[in-house]
């Protein structure tokens, strides 16, 4: 049988599970999954082996219209890689098919409709995943599928459930799917790739899903966080990380009480990052006040 090999673009709407569904596949967790929406910021990549093939996950930000400077980077990010593109793997919260019912006249429909416009302007095959198989009743997923069709010509829809354990979860199936629809081609990386991002983004990464975990309101939204310095030997990383926030009162919450808050943020992504990169980690944490960090986020390399 001819090795299959190429990039697939999973695409949808903030909090459809499109990073959790990338990391259930690939069996790995490379991508940040909060509840909040709008986790992802930039393009996460993931290399999914099987005997047959190699993917090429691509893992972007959940499509939305705000006018800010970030929103705008990451739309234009996200037009850079549809030339690359071999399959568009669409999730969908089934949950937004039925608002989007209520909400026909409504401005709220208008990143659906957008990110409907996107995906018909990409001329490879499409993908739909419905996700949450485990959440919701049944009949939300076949009338979703109906509804679906009338907008996407998609050539798959397959329920999947990103989380569960249990049989029917359908991952393997989508991978199946995924394999069927990639170009015939060699491997584009090597086996032991887990990602392209460099491990400095991947580890600020982490970073950053333990500060949207524990903290609330606009904090998550006001903090980024940049690897600064690196240091790598065969058994050991030291990185060094900026928290960026914008206020003090920011600053304050993210350092916590006799410093608690950060000393949590910083030992549970290094638990984390020691088993995605397989050495010990050393993070030094400093946290940094730079109320334009949004606006300067062209300086932000990696971001
Ligand atoms: N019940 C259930 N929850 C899920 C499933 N897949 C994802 N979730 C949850 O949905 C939420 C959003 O998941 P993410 O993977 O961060 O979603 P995303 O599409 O990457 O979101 P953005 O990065 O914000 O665009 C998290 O709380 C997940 O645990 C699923 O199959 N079932
Ligand atoms: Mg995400």
């Amino acid at each position: 049988m001819n090795f299959k090999a190429g990039y697939v673009m999973v695409m949808g709407l903030p909090n459809a599970g499109k990073s959790t569904l990338m990391n259930r596949l690939l069996q790995q967790k490379v991508s940040i999954v909060t509840h909040k929406a709008q986790t992802t910021r930039a393009t996460i990549t993931g290399v999914l082996n099987t005997p047959n093939m190699q993917a090429i996950m691509l893992d972007t930000p959940g499509y939305q219209e705000r006018r800010d400077k970030l929103n705008k980077m990451i739309r234009e990010s996200f037009k850079t890689l549809v030339p690359y593109t071999d399959v568009a793997l669409i999730v969908i919260d089934p949950i937004t098919m039925k608002l989007l019912a209520k909400e026909k006249h409504n401005n709220d429909a208008t990143p659906f409709h957008n990110l409907i416009d996107m995906v018909n302007s990409m001329p490879v095959p499409k993908i739909i995943a419905l996700n949450k198989w485990d959440k919701y009743p049944k009949n939300m997923f076949y009338q979703a599928a109906t509804t679906l069709g009338e907008y996407i010509q998609y050539d798959e829809l397959i329920p999947i459930s990103a989380t569960s354990q249990r049989a029917g979860n359908n991952i393997d199936s989508l991978a199946q799917l995924l394999e069927k629809y990639l170009p015939v081609g060699e491997k584009i990386c090597d086996a032991e790739t887990i990602s392209t991002n460099n491990e400095g983004f991947l580890a600020s990464e982490f970073v950053r899903e333990k500060i949207f975990q524990h903290t609330n309101e606009e904090i998550p939204y006001s903090t980024a966080v940049l690897t600064t310095a690196m240091d790598e030997t065969n058994t050991v990383i030291h990185l060094n990380m900026d928290i960026m926030v914008k206020t003090n009162s920011q600053k304050g919450i993210i350092i916590g009480k006799n410093g608690q808050m950060l000393k949590r943020i910083g030992e549970e992504a290094r638990l984390e990052l020691e088993q995605l990169l397989g050495k010990r980690i050393y993070l030094e944490l400093y946290v940094r006040v730079n109320e334009r960090w949004d606006r300067d986020i062209e300086s932000i390399s990696g971001l």
